[in-house]
């Protein structure tokens, strides 16, 4: 049976990417941090299933020890502080988290076994201000916010591991990808959110930031397939992961609000404080090498997306609000 260790188990894509090891049979290990209440709402069901051992970014020891004691097969780092206007508010714990911290995770796997292979989560965020459309595994980095930053940051250190001591060490370039377990502040969840609330008469007003802006919104389930098959393969690299469609927050805002039959426009105002001191204006990925040496393309379009958040949404508020 192999082993896995998965950090940020407790987040959108730890919980997708632990249903899937499980269903393929792996031994899964959780790491988590120490919080005085239980944070395990998206691994609430398969929570029996997994082992959980207690370490923290921060903490160089921590993870040694906790990479010791379970010597896996494989490591997905996919902890980080991964909102990007708090990274303008907390930049140094930032990069702390989100830049050093893969550094002490791969740090932990060259000291205790180097055969173990490393999974490392690179953001669209690292290209920014973009320097070509559309984005590919070659395009030059310019990141815009101190996430961006810290990500660039633990791309450049998971190439060096793999290239300074042999270590399978593979980075994901994912581009933004969604689910109906995102957290609530990231716009996709806001808006979905927001539209069954006021569906349902328990909201008046949706406010967001600027909506012009354009991403490639993915399906998070699909995404976490894309990293396993990263790990599987004869050789580590680099893979960016997309759609290759891009649409703007507002296409988003009126695809859900179309959803449940209601006119965006009625319920939408602008708040200056969702507004970002640097904002990323276009992402739109090019996965043709994943498609290629993966074999790996995103099962889930853009149009499906917004029904799957806004359906799910809507249900889990009518029941809970016993409408
Ligand atoms: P989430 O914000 O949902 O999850 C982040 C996870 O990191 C949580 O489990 C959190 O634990 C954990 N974590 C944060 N700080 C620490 C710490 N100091 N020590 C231990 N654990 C910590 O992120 P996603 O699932 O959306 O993303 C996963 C990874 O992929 C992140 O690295 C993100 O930056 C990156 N990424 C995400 C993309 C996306 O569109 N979703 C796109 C590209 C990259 P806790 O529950 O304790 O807070
Ligand atoms: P992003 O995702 O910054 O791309 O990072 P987010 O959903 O936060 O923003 C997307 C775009 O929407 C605009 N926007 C708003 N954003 C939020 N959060 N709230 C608002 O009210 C709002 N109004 C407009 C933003 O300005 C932005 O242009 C995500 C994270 O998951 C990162 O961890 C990951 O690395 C990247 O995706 C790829």
């Amino acid at each position: 049976m192999k082993k896995v260790l998965i950090t940020g188990i407790t987040g959108q894509d730890g919980s997708y990417l632990a249903d899937m090891l499980l269903e393929k049979g792996y031994k899964v290990y959780g790491m988590v941090r120490r919080s005085s209440v239980e944070k395990l709402d998206r691994i609430e069901h398969i929570r029996d299933k997994i082992n959980f051992v207690q370490a923290d970014l921060l903490d160089q020891l921590s993870i040694i020890t906790i990479i010791k004691q379970v010597n896996p097969d494989e490591v997905y780092n996919l902890a980080a502080m991964s909102f990007v206007p708090t990274s303008w508010s907390q930049p140094v714990l930032t990069g702390e988290f989100t830049g050093i911290g893969v550094t002490r995770m791969l740090e932990a796997v060259r000291l205790v076994n180097k055969d173990i292979r490393f999974y490392q989560a690179s953001s669209s965020e690292m290209f920014g201000k973009v320097k070509e459309i559309p984005q590919t595994e070659n395009t030059p980095f310019h990141p815009r916010s101190p996430y961006g930053v810290a990500k660039v940051y633990g791309h450049y250190i998971t190439v060096n591991y793999r290239e300074s001591y042999d270590i399978f060490a593979a980075s994901g370039i994912l581009f933004n990808h969604e689910s109906p377990r995102r957290g609530l502040e990231f716009v996709t969840k806001k808006v979905t959110n927001a539209v069954a609330k006021i569906k349902l008469g328990l909201l008046d007003y949706l406010y967001l930031g600027n909506m012009d802006s354009k991403r490639d919104w993915g399906f998070s389930k699909d995404y976490v397939e894309a990293m396993w098959l990263m790990l599987q393969q004869d050789k580590p690299d680099d893979f960016v992961i997309a759609t290759g469609e891009s649409h703007s927050v507002k296409e988003w805002v009126q695809a859900s609000f179309e959803c449940l039959g209601m006119d965006w426009e009625k319920y939408v105002k602008i708040d200056q404080k969702f507004i970002r001191p640097a904002e990323v204006d276009l992402l739109v990925g090019d996965s043709s090498k994943a498609q290629k040496v993966l074999g790996w393309k995103p099962k889930v379009n853009f149009d499906q997306l917004v029904k799957i958040m806004v359906e799910y949404d809507y249900n889990q508020l009518k029941k809970a609000n016993n409408i």
